[in-house]
Protein backbone atom coordinates (compact mmCIF):
# COMPACT_ATOMS: atom_id res chain seq x y z
CA UNK A 1 0.00 0.00 0.00
CA UNK A 2 2.65 2.65 1.20
CA UNK A 3 4.64 1.69 -1.89
CA UNK A 4 1.58 2.15 -4.17
CA UNK A 5 1.14 5.54 -2.74
CA UNK A 6 4.67 6.21 -3.30
CA UNK A 7 4.06 5.26 -7.01
CA UNK A 8 1.88 7.58 -7.33
CA UNK A 9 3.71 10.14 -6.15
CA UNK A 10 6.69 9.73 -7.81
CA UNK A 11 4.29 9.52 -11.07
CA UNK A 12 6.21 10.03 -14.59
CA UNK A 13 9.99 9.80 -14.75
CA UNK A 14 10.14 13.33 -15.67
CA UNK A 15 9.20 16.36 -14.84
CA UNK A 16 8.44 18.69 -17.18
CA UNK A 17 8.94 22.41 -16.12
CA UNK A 18 7.98 25.68 -17.80
CA UNK A 19 9.82 27.30 -20.79
CA UNK A 20 13.00 28.48 -19.49
CA UNK A 21 13.45 31.67 -21.41
CA UNK A 22 11.19 32.44 -24.82
CA UNK A 23 13.12 32.98 -28.25
CA UNK A 24 14.46 29.27 -28.99
CA UNK A 25 12.58 26.14 -29.65
CA UNK A 26 10.55 24.62 -26.51
CA UNK A 27 11.84 21.40 -26.12
CA UNK A 28 15.33 22.72 -25.64
CA UNK A 29 15.13 24.78 -23.01
CA UNK A 30 12.37 22.78 -21.06
CA UNK A 31 13.55 21.80 -17.24
CA UNK A 32 14.01 18.08 -16.96
CA UNK A 33 14.61 16.36 -13.36
CA UNK A 34 15.23 12.65 -14.27
CA UNK A 35 14.08 10.22 -11.35
CA UNK A 36 16.66 7.96 -10.36
CA UNK A 37 16.46 5.04 -7.99
CA UNK A 38 18.68 2.43 -6.64
CA UNK A 39 17.65 -0.33 -4.08
CA UNK A 40 20.45 1.05 -1.22
CA UNK A 41 20.86 4.20 0.89
CA UNK A 42 22.10 7.50 0.69
CA UNK A 43 25.91 7.46 0.77
CA UNK A 44 25.83 3.71 -0.51
CA UNK A 45 28.41 3.91 -3.44
CA UNK A 46 26.31 3.43 -6.36
CA UNK A 47 23.70 5.83 -4.95
CA UNK A 48 26.51 8.82 -3.79
CA UNK A 49 27.63 8.27 -7.91
CA UNK A 50 24.46 8.69 -9.01
CA UNK A 51 23.90 11.79 -7.19
CA UNK A 52 27.68 13.39 -8.09
CA UNK A 53 26.54 12.81 -11.49
CA UNK A 54 23.42 14.78 -11.37
CA UNK A 55 25.35 17.59 -9.68
CA UNK A 56 27.74 17.61 -12.50
CA UNK A 57 24.80 17.73 -14.93
CA UNK A 58 22.78 20.38 -13.22
CA UNK A 59 26.19 22.68 -13.56
CA UNK A 60 26.87 21.40 -17.48
CA UNK A 61 23.11 22.51 -18.04
CA UNK A 62 22.97 25.71 -16.22
CA UNK A 63 19.87 23.97 -14.17
CA UNK A 64 18.02 22.54 -17.39
CA UNK A 65 18.73 19.10 -16.39
CA UNK A 66 19.15 17.55 -12.90
CA UNK A 67 18.56 14.06 -11.13
CA UNK A 68 16.31 13.03 -8.13
CA UNK A 69 17.39 10.27 -6.62
CA UNK A 70 15.13 7.79 -4.75
CA UNK A 71 17.28 5.42 -2.33
CA UNK A 72 16.70 2.62 -0.48
CA UNK A 73 13.76 0.76 -2.09
CA UNK A 74 12.02 3.63 -2.16
CA UNK A 75 10.05 2.74 -5.83
CA UNK A 76 10.07 -1.19 -5.07
CA UNK A 77 13.11 -3.79 -5.64
CA UNK A 78 14.74 -4.00 -8.69
CA UNK A 79 12.20 -6.36 -10.47
CA UNK A 80 9.57 -3.26 -10.03
CA UNK A 81 12.68 -0.56 -10.90
CA UNK A 82 13.41 -2.15 -14.44
CA UNK A 83 9.87 -2.32 -15.10
CA UNK A 84 9.71 1.69 -14.43
CA UNK A 85 12.16 2.55 -16.24
CA UNK A 86 11.17 0.30 -19.11
CA UNK A 87 7.68 2.19 -19.27
CA UNK A 88 8.99 5.85 -18.14
CA UNK A 89 8.06 6.15 -15.24
CA UNK A 90 11.41 6.39 -14.47
CA UNK A 91 14.63 7.81 -16.11
CA UNK A 92 17.43 5.89 -14.18
CA UNK A 93 18.07 2.87 -12.52
CA UNK A 94 20.88 1.02 -10.57
CA UNK A 95 20.60 -2.35 -11.37
CA UNK A 96 22.64 -5.48 -10.57
CA UNK A 97 23.48 -7.74 -13.49
CA UNK A 98 21.64 -10.55 -11.93
CA UNK A 99 18.18 -9.68 -12.98
CA UNK A 100 19.36 -8.87 -16.22
CA UNK A 101 20.57 -11.94 -17.63
CA UNK A 102 16.57 -13.14 -18.84
CA UNK A 103 16.85 -10.00 -20.48
CA UNK A 104 19.77 -10.46 -22.69
CA UNK A 105 20.84 -13.84 -22.10
CA UNK A 106 24.52 -13.15 -23.29
CA UNK A 107 24.86 -11.05 -19.63
CA UNK A 108 23.86 -14.08 -18.01
CA UNK A 109 27.90 -14.77 -18.55
CA UNK A 110 29.04 -12.48 -16.03
CA UNK A 111 26.09 -14.08 -13.61
CA UNK A 112 28.02 -17.43 -13.73
CA UNK A 113 29.80 -18.72 -9.91
CA UNK A 114 33.38 -17.95 -10.16
CA UNK A 115 33.49 -16.16 -13.89
CA UNK A 116 35.52 -13.64 -12.88
CA UNK A 117 38.93 -14.28 -11.56
CA UNK A 118 38.97 -11.10 -8.79
CA UNK A 119 38.46 -7.61 -8.98
CA UNK A 120 41.12 -6.27 -11.55
CA UNK A 121 39.79 -9.12 -13.67
CA UNK A 122 36.27 -7.89 -13.57
CA UNK A 123 37.53 -4.16 -14.41
CA UNK A 124 39.35 -4.86 -17.30
CA UNK A 125 36.56 -6.43 -19.02
CA UNK A 126 33.69 -3.88 -18.14
CA UNK A 127 36.01 -0.86 -18.58
CA UNK A 128 36.90 -2.61 -22.26
CA UNK A 129 35.68 -4.22 -25.39
CA UNK A 130 32.96 -6.63 -23.85
CA UNK A 131 31.69 -3.99 -21.49
CA UNK A 132 30.60 -1.66 -24.47
CA UNK A 133 29.39 -4.61 -26.46
CA UNK A 134 27.23 -6.00 -23.43
CA UNK A 135 25.83 -2.39 -22.82
CA UNK A 136 24.81 -2.20 -26.80
CA UNK A 137 23.31 -5.91 -26.71
CA UNK A 138 21.09 -4.27 -23.85
CA UNK A 139 19.99 -1.29 -25.42
CA UNK A 140 19.59 -3.28 -28.72
CA UNK A 141 17.74 -5.96 -26.59
CA UNK A 142 14.22 -5.17 -28.61
CA UNK A 143 12.54 -6.39 -25.20
CA UNK A 144 14.71 -4.39 -22.96
CA UNK A 145 13.46 -1.19 -23.17
CA UNK A 146 16.45 0.20 -21.55
CA UNK A 147 19.78 1.71 -22.18
CA UNK A 148 22.64 0.50 -20.82
CA UNK A 149 24.60 3.42 -19.74
CA UNK A 150 27.74 2.52 -17.52
CA UNK A 151 28.80 -0.11 -14.77
CA UNK A 152 29.57 0.10 -11.61
CA UNK A 153 31.29 -2.18 -9.06
CA UNK A 154 29.73 -4.59 -6.60
CA UNK A 155 32.70 -6.31 -4.74
CA UNK A 156 32.54 -10.12 -4.58
CA UNK A 157 29.25 -12.18 -2.82
CA UNK A 158 30.04 -14.33 0.20
CA UNK A 159 28.00 -16.85 2.17
CA UNK A 160 26.25 -15.51 5.01
CA UNK A 161 23.72 -17.59 7.20
CA UNK A 162 22.99 -17.70 11.01
CA UNK A 163 23.60 -21.23 11.47
CA UNK A 164 27.19 -21.93 10.79
CA UNK A 165 30.12 -20.95 9.17
CA UNK A 166 30.70 -21.93 5.99
CA UNK A 167 33.82 -23.60 4.86
CA UNK A 168 33.03 -26.29 2.64
CA UNK A 169 30.11 -27.06 0.11
CA UNK A 170 29.06 -29.43 3.08
CA UNK A 171 28.29 -26.97 5.62
CA UNK A 172 25.77 -25.31 3.20
CA UNK A 173 23.55 -28.68 3.17
CA UNK A 174 20.09 -28.12 4.89
CA UNK A 175 20.01 -24.20 4.79
CA UNK A 176 17.50 -21.83 3.26
CA UNK A 177 19.63 -19.46 1.28
CA UNK A 178 18.15 -16.49 -0.50
CA UNK A 179 19.24 -15.39 -4.37
CA UNK A 180 18.64 -12.76 -6.89
CA UNK A 181 15.19 -13.74 -9.28
CA UNK A 182 17.25 -15.25 -11.65
CA UNK A 183 17.69 -19.40 -12.41
CA UNK A 184 21.29 -18.96 -12.69
CA UNK A 185 21.37 -18.51 -9.09
CA UNK A 186 19.08 -20.68 -7.82
CA UNK A 187 20.98 -23.28 -9.82
CA UNK A 188 24.17 -22.11 -8.39
CA UNK A 189 23.31 -22.38 -4.85
CA UNK A 190 21.13 -26.04 -5.39
CA UNK A 191 24.47 -26.94 -6.72
CA UNK A 192 26.67 -25.89 -3.82
CA UNK A 193 24.98 -27.84 -1.45
CA UNK A 194 22.29 -25.34 0.20
CA UNK A 195 18.25 -24.80 -0.84
CA UNK A 196 18.16 -21.99 -3.13
CA UNK A 197 15.52 -19.55 -2.61
CA UNK A 198 14.56 -16.45 -5.48
CA UNK A 199 12.93 -13.34 -3.49
CA UNK A 200 13.70 -9.76 -4.15
CA UNK A 201 16.23 -7.75 -1.97
CA UNK A 202 13.25 -5.78 -0.42
CA UNK A 203 11.85 -9.57 0.88
CA UNK A 204 14.76 -10.55 3.14
CA UNK A 205 14.87 -9.30 5.98
CA UNK A 206 11.39 -10.47 6.55
CA UNK A 207 12.43 -13.92 5.28
CA UNK A 208 15.12 -14.16 7.43
CA UNK A 209 12.88 -12.99 10.60
CA UNK A 210 10.30 -15.45 10.07
CA UNK A 211 12.70 -18.31 9.56
CA UNK A 212 11.74 -18.34 5.49
CA UNK A 213 15.45 -18.21 4.61
CA UNK A 214 18.39 -18.97 6.52
CA UNK A 215 20.61 -16.63 5.09
CA UNK A 216 21.59 -15.03 1.75
CA UNK A 217 25.00 -13.74 -0.04
CA UNK A 218 25.79 -10.77 -1.01
CA UNK A 219 29.36 -8.55 -0.81
CA UNK A 220 29.88 -6.67 2.28
CA UNK A 221 28.46 -3.20 1.77
CA UNK A 222 24.96 -4.27 0.87
CA UNK A 223 25.11 -7.05 4.01
CA UNK A 224 26.44 -4.26 6.25
CA UNK A 225 24.50 -1.80 5.16
CA UNK A 226 21.16 -3.44 4.99
CA UNK A 227 21.77 -4.54 8.79
CA UNK A 228 21.73 -8.35 7.63
CA UNK A 229 24.11 -9.55 10.14
CA UNK A 230 21.58 -8.63 12.38
CA UNK A 231 19.85 -11.34 11.50
CA UNK A 232 22.54 -13.81 10.08
CA UNK A 233 26.26 -13.35 11.98
CA UNK A 234 27.93 -16.29 9.93
CA UNK A 235 29.63 -14.45 6.97
CA UNK A 236 32.12 -16.78 5.03
CA UNK A 237 34.01 -15.58 1.93
CA UNK A 238 33.03 -18.10 -0.38
CA UNK A 239 33.21 -15.58 -3.23
CA UNK A 240 31.01 -17.55 -5.85
CA UNK A 241 29.87 -14.65 -7.51
CA UNK A 242 31.38 -11.21 -8.86
CA UNK A 243 28.22 -9.43 -10.45
CA UNK A 244 29.13 -5.97 -11.70
CA UNK A 245 25.94 -3.77 -11.95
CA UNK A 246 24.23 -1.63 -14.77
CA UNK A 247 22.98 2.34 -14.76
CA UNK A 248 20.12 2.15 -16.84
CA UNK A 249 18.25 4.76 -18.81
CA UNK A 250 14.72 4.48 -19.80
CA UNK A 251 14.58 3.94 -24.15
CA UNK A 252 11.51 5.82 -23.67
CA UNK A 253 12.70 8.67 -21.93
CA UNK A 254 16.18 8.48 -23.54
CA UNK A 255 14.80 8.86 -27.19
CA UNK A 256 12.94 11.83 -26.52
CA UNK A 257 16.28 13.65 -25.21
CA UNK A 258 17.61 15.57 -27.77
CA UNK A 259 21.14 13.86 -29.15
CA UNK A 260 23.73 16.47 -27.28
CA UNK A 261 22.02 15.91 -23.49
CA UNK A 262 22.27 12.16 -24.73
CA UNK A 263 25.98 12.88 -25.50
CA UNK A 264 26.72 14.43 -22.52
CA UNK A 265 24.84 11.73 -20.25
CA UNK A 266 27.01 9.22 -21.97
CA UNK A 267 30.02 10.92 -21.20
CA UNK A 268 28.85 11.77 -16.98
CA UNK A 269 28.01 8.21 -17.06
CA UNK A 270 31.57 7.02 -17.90
CA UNK A 271 33.45 9.41 -15.63
CA UNK A 272 30.68 7.88 -12.67
CA UNK A 273 31.89 4.56 -13.39
CA UNK A 274 35.31 5.41 -12.71
CA UNK A 275 34.26 7.75 -9.74
CA UNK A 276 31.57 4.83 -8.03
CA UNK A 277 35.12 2.30 -8.18
CA UNK A 278 36.73 4.35 -5.43
CA UNK A 279 33.82 4.61 -3.18
CA UNK A 280 33.33 1.29 -3.37
CA UNK A 281 36.64 -0.12 -2.72
CA UNK A 282 36.02 2.84 0.67
CA UNK A 283 33.21 1.51 1.58
CA UNK A 284 34.00 -2.23 1.43
CA UNK A 285 36.83 -1.44 3.77
CA UNK A 286 34.44 0.63 6.11
CA UNK A 287 31.92 -2.15 5.93
CA UNK A 288 34.04 -4.89 7.01
CA UNK A 289 35.32 -2.52 9.86
CA UNK A 290 31.34 -2.28 11.11
CA UNK A 291 31.03 -5.98 10.51
CA UNK A 292 34.16 -6.40 13.40
CA UNK A 293 32.58 -4.22 15.41
CA UNK A 294 29.53 -5.56 15.24
CA UNK A 295 30.83 -9.32 16.56
CA UNK A 296 30.24 -10.85 12.60
CA UNK A 297 31.61 -14.11 12.93
CA UNK A 298 33.56 -13.96 9.51
CA UNK A 299 35.36 -16.96 8.09
CA UNK A 300 37.60 -17.30 5.56
CA UNK A 301 37.15 -19.91 3.18
CA UNK A 302 40.66 -21.16 1.73
CA UNK A 303 40.17 -23.77 -0.40
CA UNK A 304 37.51 -22.78 -2.86
CA UNK A 305 38.28 -25.84 -4.99
CA UNK A 306 35.31 -28.12 -4.23
CA UNK A 307 33.00 -24.88 -4.72
CA UNK A 308 34.47 -24.19 -7.94
CA UNK A 309 33.94 -28.13 -8.44
CA UNK A 310 30.42 -28.17 -7.50
CA UNK A 311 29.06 -25.55 -9.98
CA UNK A 312 30.03 -27.28 -12.92
CA UNK A 313 26.86 -28.42 -14.05
CA UNK A 314 25.54 -24.59 -14.11
CA UNK A 315 28.64 -23.15 -16.29
CA UNK A 316 27.24 -26.63 -18.51
CA UNK A 317 23.80 -25.42 -18.62
CA UNK A 318 23.96 -21.92 -18.62
CA UNK A 319 27.31 -21.31 -20.18
CA UNK A 320 26.69 -23.67 -22.71
CA UNK A 321 25.54 -21.30 -25.47
CA UNK A 322 28.08 -18.16 -24.94
CA UNK A 323 31.40 -20.06 -25.56
CA UNK A 324 33.28 -18.00 -27.77
CA UNK A 325 32.09 -14.89 -25.28
CA UNK A 326 33.37 -16.80 -22.22
CA UNK A 327 36.59 -17.94 -23.60
CA UNK A 328 37.36 -13.87 -24.90
CA UNK A 329 36.45 -13.28 -21.10
CA UNK A 330 38.95 -15.52 -19.51
CA UNK A 331 41.57 -14.55 -22.30
CA UNK A 332 41.21 -10.70 -20.62
CA UNK A 333 44.37 -10.63 -18.30
C1 LIG B 1 23.34 -5.97 -4.16
C2 LIG B 1 23.13 -5.19 -5.42
C3 LIG B 1 21.68 -4.91 -5.65
C4 LIG B 1 20.86 -6.18 -5.58
C5 LIG B 1 21.17 -6.92 -4.31
C6 LIG B 1 20.43 -8.24 -4.25
O1 LIG B 1 23.83 -3.97 -5.34
O2 LIG B 1 21.53 -4.28 -6.90
O3 LIG B 1 19.50 -5.89 -5.60
O4 LIG B 1 22.55 -7.15 -4.20
O5 LIG B 1 20.98 -9.20 -3.72
O6 LIG B 1 24.71 -6.32 -4.06
O7 LIG B 1 19.29 -8.30 -4.71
Amino acid sequence: MIRRDMLKIAGAGLVLGAALAAGGPAAAQQKMVLKATDVHPLGYPTVEAVVRMGKKLETATSGRLSIQMFPSMQLGGEKEMIEQAQVGALAIARISVGPMGPLVPQLNVFNLPFMFRDNAHMEKVIDGAIGDEMLQKLTDAPNSNLVGLCWMNAGTRNVYNNKRPITKPDDLKGLKIRMMGNPVFVETMNALGGNGVAMGFDQLINAMQTGVVDGAENNEPSYESGQHYKYAKYYSTTGHLMIPEILVFSKKIWTSLPAADQQLLKKLAKEAQLEQRKLWYEREAASLAKMKAEGVVITTVTNKAPFQAAVQPVWAKFGGDHKALIDRIQAVK
